[in-house]
């Protein structure tokens, strides 16, 4: 069946739900398999697959449009539609049937914990987690790229399986930052213009940013041995950068209405080749190339790797891909 949703971040749309026997709908999408419960704000680390309760309705419209909705519905709404999103994405662009490519969805939590400013992926309940932000300036982290990035650990888990330390954390973290945000695209104006700032929705005015992720007072923007001490959300910003660069290239540049600055750690310039070829290069490096100790010089590798696979040896694209890796010093 399909429901009306009020979501907090996308106005009304529509959403798959699942008519029960006996009267009314379950928030199940069995088009792509995922369900969306109420953790009750459980927290995070207590939550299993079956944990809290599904959401159900009786008229099939959900949610009440607004930020911290009183109607827990609302997030509800954005957690189940952006996940869908997602979904199409892999599946669209890549032939890729859910997480582990066998059609199976995942369950979804929001309203974990109280006031938990975060959202998590965990293979043990094959589950999404989401909180309801810190109640003041961050609503639920239920956004379209938070979701893309929640799911794409899922996927990560399934293929290379980057180990989340050091530098194959960062480049685990900057994987569902890339998908996060090329889901964002994907899904075009139907739900966000899409840029390449990262929970800009739920966290305004962004978490992260890829053309100079160090903006964010923590983020790397170049490759230097210090960098397999950070945090792997920071870390993940020489992934992040190369991304962005050999995307749209060095400089200044207006894309969609959003100022981006984004400068080369050698000094050189960068010619872009567009984020939809280095999102495939980046997901055929994934699941083919990158392993679990991948780090940044293997993940050069294997990019190239994937881009001689796509499009040769020398090609235009392969060549933006060497480039743009040298430009965050990664050789
Ligand atoms: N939002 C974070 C992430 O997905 C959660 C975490 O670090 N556990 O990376
Ligand atoms: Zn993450
Ligand atoms: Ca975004």
């Amino acid at each position: 069946a399909t429901g009306t949703g009020k979501s907090e971040y996308t106005g009304t749309v529509g959403i798959e739900t699942t008519a029960q026997t006996g009267g009314g709908y379950a928030l199940v999408d069995a088009v792509r398999g995922h369900s969306t419960r109420d953790a009750r704000n459980a927290s995070a680390n207590s939550i299993g697959a079956t944990s809290g309760v599904l959401f159900t309705d009786a008229d099939n419209v959900w949610g009440d449009g607004k930020k911290f909705s009183t109607d827990r519905a609302t997030a509800a709404v954005d957690a189940h539609a952006n996940t869908a999103w997602t979904y199409d994405y892999y599946k669209n662009t890549f032939g890729r049937s859910g997480i582990k490519n066998d059609g199976k969805g995942a369950t979804v939590f929001v309203h974990v914990g109280t006031k938990w400013d975060n959202a998590q992926w965990s293979d043990a309940c094959f589950c999404m987690m989401t909180g309801d932000g810190d109640g003041v300036t961050d609503p639920e982290q239920v956004d379209l790229d938070t979701m893309g990035h929640e799911m794409t650990h899922g996927v990560t888990s399934a293929t290379a399986n980057l180990r989340y330390s050091g530098e194959s954390g960062g480049l685990n973290e900057a994987t569902s930052d890339i998908f996060g945000t090329m889901v964002e695209w994907y899904a075009n104006n139907a739900v966000d213009t899409p840029d390449y700032l990262f929970s800009d929705q739920s966290t305004p005015p962004w978490l992260r940013r890829m053309d100079k992720p160090s903006l964010d007072g923590a983020s790397a923007d170049c490759w230097s041995k210090k960098v397999a001490q950070l945090d792997v959300h920071n870390s993940s910003g020489v992934g992040n950068h190369w991304f962005y660069l050999a995307s749209e290239g060095s400089g200044a540049k207006t894309v969609k209405g959003v100022a981006y600055n984004s400068p080369t750690c050698n000094g050189s310039t960068v010619t872009g080749i567009g984020n939809d070829k280095v999102a495939r290069i980046w997901y055929r490096a994934l699941t083919v190339y990158m392993t679990s100790t991948t780090n940044y010089k293997g993940a050069r590798v294997a990019s190239l790797s994937a881009a001689k696979d796509l499009y040769g040896a020398g090609s235009a694209e392969y060549n933006a891909v060497a480039a743009a890796w040298s430009a965050v010093s990664v050789s």
